[in-house]
């Protein structure tokens, strides 16, 4: 265990297994030169199927087209990024080059992420948080009800999500009520069969779960499709 995590979880309930935290991951002075460069890049809205999400992504390395259900290749992680990564990399004893996914999200005033597991392709998740914090939030079936866990996820942090926390508890954010980006990195499970076979998603994209995710969080049909038939 790390020594983060005994220290988040010394004085609290335990949080799911597999869930590690470090506070103050990068410096301040890193802080803002991530944000220069987030703010540089071709941000645009999430798409979920026929549906947009309020927050704004970038994908490098592989992106995950829900139409198709399928990963696509990405443009590279950039050389501003890729230190980052690398230094992820060590953090968490991993081979260099494991992290082969980088996301930087934008989550605007009123956006945020319904209830998901990271695509099955994926294994290991690595999200920093920057500018803002924020609650990020777990649970996991419990008979009738919910477990629940909540972390606040504060800026320059980094969280990691492995083992249960990963694959069997479901994670989610509220709409933020200030500006918030994160950067998500990915190691990727084997592999190359993801490539060629629809997507084994733990919540299908089903028309419901599409409306129910996009638009449960400011999510919007882009202009021109038709709700007629599919939201009864
Ligand atoms: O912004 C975050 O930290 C979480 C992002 C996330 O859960 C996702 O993109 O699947």
């Amino acid at each position: 265990m790390l020594a983060s995590q005994r220290s988040l979880f010394a004085s609290e309930p335990p949080g799911p297994t597999g869930l590690s935290y470090e506070a103050e991951f990068v410096t301040r002075d890193e802080e803002q030169v991530l944000l220069a460069n987030i703010r540089s890049l071709p941000l645009a809205p999430f798409q979920f199927g026929a549906y947009e999400g309020k927050r704004r992504v970038v994908y490098f390395g592989h992106s995950y087209d829900f139409t198709q259900q399928r990963l696509e290749r990405a443009d590279a992680i950039p050389d501003w990024l890729r230190p980052l990564a690398s230094r992820i990399e060590d953090f968490a004893k991993l081979r260099q080059g494991s992290i082969a996914h980088a996301l930087v999200t934008e989550y605007d005033i009123g956006a945020g992420i319904g209830w998901h597991r990271d695509k099955k392709q994926f294994d290991k998740v690595f999200g920093l948080s920057l500018l803002s914090h924020c609650p990020f939030r777990f649970r996991r079936r419990a008979g009738a009800s919910w477990k629940r866990f909540t972390l606040d996820a504060r800026p320059r942090s980094l969280y990691v999500l492995d083992g249960e926390a990963r694959r069997v508890w479901e994670h989610s954010i509220a709409p933020v009520d200030s500006p918030r980006y994160s950067i998500t990195f990915r190691t990727m499970r084997p592999p190359a069969r993801f490539f060629s076979r629809a997507a084994n998603s733990s919540i299908a994209p089903s028309p419901q779960n599409q409306t129910r995710l996009a638009r449960g969080f400011g999510g919007r049909r882009p202009p021109g499709r038709s709700n007629r038939g599919r939201l009864q």
